[in-house]
């Protein structure tokens, strides 16, 4: 397989007082506040620890730090509203104070977002894609950029509802009705990103197949993102690797999300990203 890098077109995500600039790919760096995340076990639940590893990730060339109270992984322990806002808030507001970067907050919570929105947050990331009550108005009225992902149920079911005749079309049916209740609650359409939520309500065939078409996404005509890092299809992939040896199947697979024009890439491997798309930038191809 040749691919062609697939050119991203001009545009400009305004994330607050801070200007995103899609034209070429943006790393979000992830940081989970939560003691059973999908990978860091709870690593950095210490303020300063989580600071410090935002502190690390922006200092390899992350533009994003995505923070995240509530796990969603298919059997973690459901986290009350004031927990979550106890995880987040507080870290969101050291954030802005020493270091002002770009944060996204992984939250279904209206609530949640509202409160880190206050705090200067400035990306709700919802693998909900605002389905909770309260959350399209949320959206519309705060006007930020969100990203809406893709599932099915909610992370306890989803992998009883991964049936597809069509992954990759139905993923795209189901994430155009949820671009369509965004816009009509008022959600502008420069504020949507689209994420296809791999690990969400699909197997390992079916993340491979729609890794391998996500370039089908593009009518939807928002900017992409693609979470994968250290995920259970590369794990699968690898005959049963674990979580610390997902590296180098998750750097292939970003790169093969960048050949086809995703946006931004999140993941928990900053350095080897930023490294891997330094290298794409500079191909003849990228001019
Ligand atoms: C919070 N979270 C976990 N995995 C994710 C993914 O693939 N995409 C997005 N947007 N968020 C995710």
């Amino acid at each position: 397989m040749i691919m062609k890098l697939h050119a991203l077109p001009k545009r400009v995500l305004q994330c607050g007082k801070h200007r995103l600039d899609l034209s070429h790919p943006q790393v979000m760096g992830i940081l989970n506040v939560t003691p059973d995340s999908f990978s860091d076990g709870g690593q950095y639940r210490g303020h300063e620890q989580a600071f410090s590893h935002a502190e690390r990730m922006l200092a390899e060339g992350a533009s994003i730090i995505d923070v995240g109270g509530e796990s969603t992984r298919p059997h973690a322990t459901p986290v009350s509203l004031q927990e979550e806002l106890d995880r987040v808030i507080p870290l969101v507001e050291t954030l802005v104070q020493r270091l002002d970067p770009v944060i996204s907050i992984d939250t279904s919570s209206p609530e949640v977002f509202s409160a880190a929105a206050a705090a200067g947050a400035t990306i709700w990331n919802d693998v909900r894609a605002l389905s909770r009550p309260g959350a399209l108005e949320m959206a519309a009225m705060l006007s930020l950029p969100v990203v809406l992902m893709h599932m099915r149920g909610e992370p306890a079911t989803m992998n009883d509802l991964a049936h597809y005749h069509d992954v990759t079309l139905e993923v795209h049916t189901e994430l155009s009705f949820r671009i369509e209740e965004a816009f009509a609650a008022g959600v502008r359409m420069e504020n949507i990103i689209i994420d296809m939520g791999f690990g969400f309500a699909k197997d390992t065939p079916q993340s491979l197949t729609l890794l391998d078409e996500i370039w089908k996404l593009h009518t939807l005509e928002c900017p992409l993102m693609l979470g994968i890092s250290r995920k259970r299809v590369l794990g699968e992939v690898l005959g049963g690797a674990a979580v610390d040896e997902r590296l180098y199947a998750g750097l292939a697979a970003a790169l093969l999300g960048v050949q086809q024009g995703v946006s931004i890439i999140r993941t928990h491997d900053v350095r080897a990203t930023v490294e891997m798309l330094a290298l794409l930038r500079q191909m003849p191809q990228a001019h």
